[in-house]
């Protein structure tokens, strides 16, 4: 806890703590992630009053997914590339809701990075209340790399750098990493800050509970179906809400396992990779856990070739993530 000056500690002042250890750091985190934190305060406060304001429902629209865009993603996304398009460091911006970045500035007008985000995923959830979140991921832009923005962000020169979430639950909660441990805070609504509340949370090593849209068993391939038939078979329970963000928050707290296959009718999956599973895994990763792509494929090791690339995910306790990458190399 050596960062910990004091007891009470914000997200802001974390990450400043963090930088200056890191003689010639630039500020570049504190100045993205405090846009980060100003959007998702914003959201978050949309998403408490969205009965009220009777924003819920669906804008009659689909995305570049195909998926029914709510007036609430819509909203989300104008809230978070409002706050991010005024920092200085941003070259592009990757939003699950639109099919083209938006460029803000090119590599030598210092457009330093690209902030990758979905911003309310689990929006079908709202209308019941369900904890929904916000996802992040911040890549470096490649020095000297040419080409379209696409190229700039798929091109492997690139490095994440950076990710997170937000869920807003019954506590909004920011859980982020900059390659240095996964920390988490809560939105303290009396001061309108997040405050540090775990630095260095470790995910278990183990934890009987898979985390699966079993509904769609039928559909999977067969190692998954093994995989399912022994932890029936071994005193496992299962905890699916339907929402990533809160399912994945529940599986680096508590351990267990969060997959989402490919099924004959998706057969890449439905989780996106750049700005869903890519972040995630990171996080999962530097809780020390681990996330695959397939057996023996770790996820960040999978080189994405678009921007909206979808992919099969198994993430978790590392001996959860092993149990199901036996089954699926045994397949
Ligand atoms: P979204 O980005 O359109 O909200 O979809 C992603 C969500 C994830 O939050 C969740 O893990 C998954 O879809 C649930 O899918 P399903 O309803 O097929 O189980
Ligand atoms: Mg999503």
């Amino acid at each position: 806890m050596s960062k910990i000056q004091q007891n009470l500690m914000s997200l802001q002042s974390y990450v400043l703590a963090e930088e200056r250890e890191y003689p010639g750091a630039t500020g570049d985190f504190s100045w993205i992630l405090s846009a980060i934190s100003l959007a998702s305060k914003s959201i978050g406060n949309k998403v408490r009053r969205a009965r009220i304001e009777d924003v819920l429902g669906d804008m009659g629209d689909t995305n570049v997914q195909g998926e029914q865009q709510q007036k609430l993603d819509v909203l989300s996304n104008e809230i978070i590339k409002a706050c991010l398009g005024s920092r200085a460091n941003i070259g592009a911006l990757v939003s699950e809701e639109d099919e083209t970045p938006t460029v803000l500035r090119s590599h030598q007008d210092g457009g330093r990075y690209a902030v990758l985000f979905d911003p309310l995923d689990g929006s079908s959830n709202l209308d019941v209340s369900v904890g929904v979140g916000t996802i992040f991921s911040i890549v470096r832009l490649g020095d000297g790399v040419k080409g379209s923005p696409e190229d700039m962000i798929l091109n492997p020169a690139s490095r994440q750098v950076a990710a997170g979430y937000v869920l807003y639950g019954s506590s909004s909660v920011f859980v982020v990493t900059t390659g240095n441990g996964v920390h988490m805070f809560v939105l303290d609504n009396s001061i309108g800050s997040f405050v540090l509340v775990k630095e260095n949370l470790r995910i278990p090593e183990t934890n009987k509970i898979y985390s699966i849209n079993e509904a769609y068993a039928d559909r999977f391939p067969g190692g998954y179906r093994d995989y399912l038939k022994w932890a029936h078979d071994n005193g496992y329970t299962s905890r699916y809400i339907g929402s990533m963000v809160a399912d994945v928050h529940r599986t680096l707290i508590k351990g267990g396992v969060f997959i989402y296959p490919q099924t004959t009718d998706r057969p890449e999956g439905k989780l996106r990779y750049l700005y869903e599973a890519m972040p995630m895994s990171m996080l999962i990763e530097q809780a020390g856990g681990r996330s695959i792509a397939a057996a023996d494929t770790r996820l960040l090791d999978v080189k994405p070739k678009s921007l909206h690339e979808r992919i099969p995910v198994v993430m978790g306790s590392s001996e959860e993530v092993q149990n199901v990458e036996r089954f699926l190399s045994e397949d």
